[in-house]
């Protein structure tokens, strides 16, 4: 009689799992082939996904030398490498700072990628030579971080760790195509397919024409399993940051270095 709420409690937690939605919080698999391309996070502003929270995890990312949990993975997970403060600078002007890290899974070729960016109260002055006429110093911002060097890797997941006044991840995939450079955008789903890259579909500015100003993203995750583990230092022109135009801005891309798999 004693056990008998355990039992209760244990065919209750069996049966909130069985009617669990197929999406929920936690990494997401991105297609390799066919389509959609791009799998539904958050959501677009206009479009928000009516699941909540979906490639969302929560909690830790180990920083230092000592092994930890890592935000939506099983196991114990140490921080393998680390670029901390890269300046982000577009036409000439410092407008932010991206931090791009890489975790292992003990003994594992598990590795998870992450990056964020933390843009700076700092306006940037769009070159006529891309941007035309619209060349008024303006505050930058980020719709699409992409992350490359995944051609080579079958199966890949994403997740975003959002904290307070940090922006989401809405959308992801594997493709060079960010906002408003495909059929559909914002919300198509169909971008053209380059499995080479990771996009994560965002939101980040300083002062957001939009009302809405969030100027720190995510940690914008992924997850692979890499046989020959990742590069010993960051690989030029690895991360792309782009500018595409929401409110009309200039379409426009910063690239920085960002650790790749080998
Ligand atoms: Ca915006
Ligand atoms: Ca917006
Ligand atoms: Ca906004």
């Amino acid at each position: 009689m004693r056990h008998a709420p355990l039992y209760s409690a244990v065919a209750a937690a069996a049966l909130s799992l069985a009617a669990a939605p197929s999406h929920a919080v936690g990494f997401e698999t991105v297609t390799s082939t066919g389509t959609p391309v791009l799998t539904l996070c958050a959501g677009t502003e206009s479009n928000p996904n009516p699941t909540n929270n979906v490639c969302r995890v929560f909690g830790n990312l180990p920083q230092g030398r000592f092994a930890g949990t890592l935000a939506g993975r099983q196991g114990l997970w140490r921080l393998v490498r680390s670029n901390l403060g890269q300046n982000i600078v577009a036409n000439g002007t410092v407008i932010g700072r991206l931090d791009d890290q890489v975790w292992q899974r003990n003994n594992t070729n598990e590795y998870v990628f992450g990056m964020r960016v933390t843009l700076v109260n700092a306006q940037w002055t769009p070159p006529a030579s891309v941007c035309g006429s619209a060349t008024e110093p303006d505050y930058f911002e980020i719709n699409d971080m992409f992350r490359s060097g995944f051609g080579a890797v079958q199966n890949l997941s994403v997740a975003y760790r959002q904290g307070n006044a940090e922006e989401g991840a809405w959308l992801a995939g594997r493709t060079a195509q960010g906002l408003n450079q495909y059929a559909g955008s914002p919300d198509g789903l169909n971008p053209l397919r380059n499995n080479s890259l990771v996009d994560f579909r965002t939101d980040v500015n300083f002062e957001d024409p939009d009302g809405t100003s969030v100027f720190n993203s995510s940690f914008m995750l992924v997850t692979a399993t890499l046989p020959n583990g990742v590069t010993t230092n960051p690989v030029a022109n690895a991360v792309r940051l782009y500018q595409g135009g929401e409110e009309g801005q200039c379409q426009f891309s910063v690239n920085l270095s960002g650790f790749q798999p080998n």
